[in-house]
Parts: structure tokens; sequence; C-alpha cells
């Protein structure tokens, strides 16, 4: 095997290993860590142990990974309804962390992990960066947002077991990005793949020469993307653009990465068990046809995850990868099968404008949501009905009424987003599903 395990950087890591395991050996430790996780999860969460029973699946039913056709699923509403530990499987006091990510209506989803769960984080998103060809001695620029969010801590926790340099730069402030980013000598950039066209984009500006900085490689995930924006970054920069995916249900990232093949993500499914779905159905699709992408978390201790729905599209990629690993490939994520949308990496669900919209009393049911891509950067508007009343008032009333739909979208959703009013019955009215989200970017 040994052979196989050098990638085209020509060197190795004996991290990577796990990404080139014969197949037998991999699903023997899947099956081993699935009956183990299977067990905790029934044992410690009434959640995961109510829904075995009432399919009636008990522990002892799961023997190898082929089993786990067998177990309920998890859903994003199931981190709500039992908000916020109730999915916990450890005390809270062997819990070393908390992320939250945007939950469907006004609340947000936590996660927990456990020292040992930082670990196989860490681990995790090191592997993909080995992948990408950062080594120790690279300069990490991680511009990823620190804070509830995973990317910011989830990058850096890899980055630094790697041995790598990490400027923990976090989001915004694009001319000061770019001054660290010079003068920090940063060889790798991590952050959200809109925000580094956005940075690109200013340095002109600031009379810096992207293609004079030592920047190599880029590490980019959080949202949709495409080849284009990988050309765009490719053509502006010295850089190798890389594909990284995660959920902070799941981990963060790291669940999964590309490697300098560049098609596809390996999944690190001997942590991240992957299936494709229908998502109608729930039943599991062929490899290439796409479906809904479901993980289990193989080797999570704080908050196991059976079977999560995490609503992305993509379809495993049945081909051995030139790269030597054996760990599977789905293709770039780039639809949902709900109506979540993802904004300066934010995820925003209408239903959470909603939830906004109904602590304003003056507002009405009757919202669109627009994304344009202006001037590079993703901007979102909200156009709301008020009632016919309310929209005779004066204007200095509508604007009162504008601001506190802001503030109220705000204190859910967590970015600015534009608001505007409109008349009464402006907003044409469905017959049908009715379509909120008017996405015109382009991406
Ligand atoms: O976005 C974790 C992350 C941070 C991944 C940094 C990569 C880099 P959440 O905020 O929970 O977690 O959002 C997860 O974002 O279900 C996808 O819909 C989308 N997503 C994440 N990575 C990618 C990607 C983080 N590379 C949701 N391509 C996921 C497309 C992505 N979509």
């Amino acid at each position: 095997m040994a052979q196989n395990w050098n990638d085209k950087n020509g060197d190795f890591h004996p991290a990577s290993a796990m990404d080139f395991l014969p197949v037998e050996e991999l699903r023997r430790i899947q099956s081993q860590r699935l009956v183990a996780l299977v067990k905790h999860a029934y044992d410690n969460v009434p959640l995961h142990r109510k829904r075995m029973d009432e399919l009636g699946v008990k522990p002892e039913d799961i023997k190898s990974i082929d089993d786990i056709v067998k177990l309920p699923f998890t859903q994003k509403t199931d981190l709500r309804d039992t908000y916020p530990y109730g999915m916990f499987a450890v005390p809270m006091g062997e819990i070393v962390r908390l992320h939250a990510s945007s939950g469907t209506t006004g609340k947000p989803i936590v996660v927990g992990y456990t020292e040992e769960d930082m670990e196989v984080w860490n681990a995790s998103v090191m592997r993909c960066l080995l992948m990408f060809g950062v080594r120790r001695g690279d300069f990490i620029q991680n511009s990823f947002g620190y804070g509830l969010f995973t990317g910011g801590l989830g990058l850096h926790g890899g980055a630094e077991k790697l041995g790598c340099t990490v400027i923990p730069a976090s989001g915004g402030n694009t001319e000061r990005q770019l001054m660290i980013m010079r003068d920090f000598g940063a060889t790798v950039v991590s952050c959200t793949p809109s925000y580094f066209v956005h940075v690109i984009e200013e340095s002109h500006k600031y009379g810096i020469d992207m293609k004079k900085l030592p920047l190599r490689i880029g590490v980019f995930g959080a949202e949709p993307w495409s080849e284009k924006m990988r050309r765009f970054v490719q053509d502006n920069t010295n850089m190798e653009a890389f594909d990284i995916y995660g959920l902070s249900e799941i981990a963060g990232p790291g669940v999964g990465g590309e490697c300098p093949e560049h098609n596809g993500i390996h999944i690190l499914e001997d942590n991240f068990y992957p299936e494709i779905l229908d998502p109608e159905t729930g039943k599991p699709l062929p490899d290439g046809e796409v479906g809904e992408l479901v993980i289990t978390t193989l080797a999570k201790r704080a908050m196991p995850i059976l079977r999560y729905r995490t609503h992305d599209l993509t379809s495993i990629i049945a081909e051995k990868c030139p790269c030597g690993r054996t760990v599977r490939r789905i293709r770039r994520i780039e639809r949902r099968s709900d109506d979540m949308f993802i904004i300066r990496g934010v995820n925003v669900f209408p239903s959470q404008i909603e939830a906004a919209l109904m602590r304003v009393e003056e507002s009405t049911p009757h919202y669109r949501i627009l994304l344009e891509r202006k001037k590079d950067l993703d901007t979102v508007t909200v156009e709301v009905e008020v009632s016919e009343s309310t929209f005779s008032d004066g204007v200095s009333q509508l604007e009162n009424v504008r601001k506190r739909i802001q503030a109220s979208i705000m204190n859910i959703v967590g970015i600015r987003i534009e608001v505007r009013i409109v008349e009464p019955h402006k907003i044409a009215r469905s017959e049908g599903k009715v379509k909120r989200v008017f996405d015109y970017r382009n991406i």
C-alpha cells in the first residue's frame, strides 16, 4: 500500500493514512465504530432511543456498516426541538466547546464537543489541509468568521495541529485583510469563496498585485461555488483553489475536501459516513445518481448523530480517484433540497425571516426575498407588504416600521438585510407552492 500513500504532493503525513486504507479495512473500522455509536446514542439520547424503539430496532441489530439503513433519520428540527442540549450524550462537564448554527425559525441549533471530539475534528480538518497540499511552515490566513460559526475555530484547530502558522484574521475589513496578507506573508487563505472574489476585486483599489503575493493555496467552502469562481481566483492570483465541505451538525468544516484532482470531494468516511438517498422516499440511490446527502457521525461522543438529513444534493462518484485515496468522493454541492440559502457564509431559512416579520405587528406574511450580487458582494433584500392602514401612515411612520423589521431580522438571522416596504398587494400571490426566494446571483 505504501506506494499509494504518496499523492501528487510527493510526501506523506501519517494522519493521511486513513484516506488510503484498503476498502475492506475501512469498512471494518466503520462497522466497529457504528456499533459503538449506536449503543452510545441509544443509551444516552432519549430522542435516538425513542426513534429506534418506534422502528423496532435495538442496538444489537446493528452489527456492521451495512445495517445503517435500519436506523432512523435525524433532522435539523430534532436539534431545534431539543434546544439547547437535548441531543447531548455526555454530562455537560465533559463538553469543552459549543458552537451554533441557524435553526429554521427563531432559535439557533447548538452543537457540543468533548475533548475527544475536538481531536477528531481537528484531525479531520488537518487531513483536508494535507489533501490540499498545505504543510507545516505555511502561513494560513484564516478569514472564516470566529465565534459561534464553526468555520473560524474549525479551520484554526486543524491548521495549528498541522503545525502551520495561523493568522486568525476572521471575516470582514477587506483593507486590513489585504494588508495582513501582504505584510505577514500568508501562503494560504481560508474563507468563503464569494468573499475571496471580493478581496481580489478590492486589491486593485489598494494597489496590491495579488500575483506578487506569496499566496499558493485557497481553502474555500461554507457555501456553493463554481468552476467559474475557481477560474477567477486562479487567473487573478498564483493560487490553487480547493473546496472544503462540512456542516455544524456533523462537526463543522473538514467533513470532506477536494484532492489535487479537483474532481469531487473526498468524504472522510472513517469519521463521517455518507449515504445518498432519494429525498422524497428516503431510499438509497445507486452511485452516480443525485440525491440527498445523509451523514452519520461515526466518531462523535458529545452529540452522536444518526443519519443526518443534510438537504445537500449531490451524488457519489463511483470511479476510483487517481490520487489513490479510497475514501469515497461526492460531486461538489450546488443545490439543496430545501429553501435554505447561504449569504456571506451565513445560512438563512425563509422561515427565519418569517419568524422575524411576525414579531413586528404592522408587517404581513406577504414577502419575498431577493438575492443579488452587487459589485461582487452578495446582498439580500426582503420586500414586505404592510397593512393598508399602516401604508397610508406618513413616511416617517413607515421608516420606523422598516427599521424595526430590519432589527428583528438582524436579531434572528444575525446579518444586516435590506428591507423594502411595498404597497399592499404588490407581491404576487401564488396559487401553488409559494416561491419566496429569488436568486439572481448567477454563481
Ligand atoms: O458552513 C461549515 C464550514 C465552514 C464548511 C467552513 C466549510 C468551511 P454550517 O454553517 O452548518 O457549516 O453550514 C452547512 O453549508 O449543509 C451546505 O449547504 C453548505 N456548505 C458547506 N460547505 C460547502 C461547500 C459550515 N464546500 C451548510 N460547498 C451545508 C457548498 C457548502 N456548500
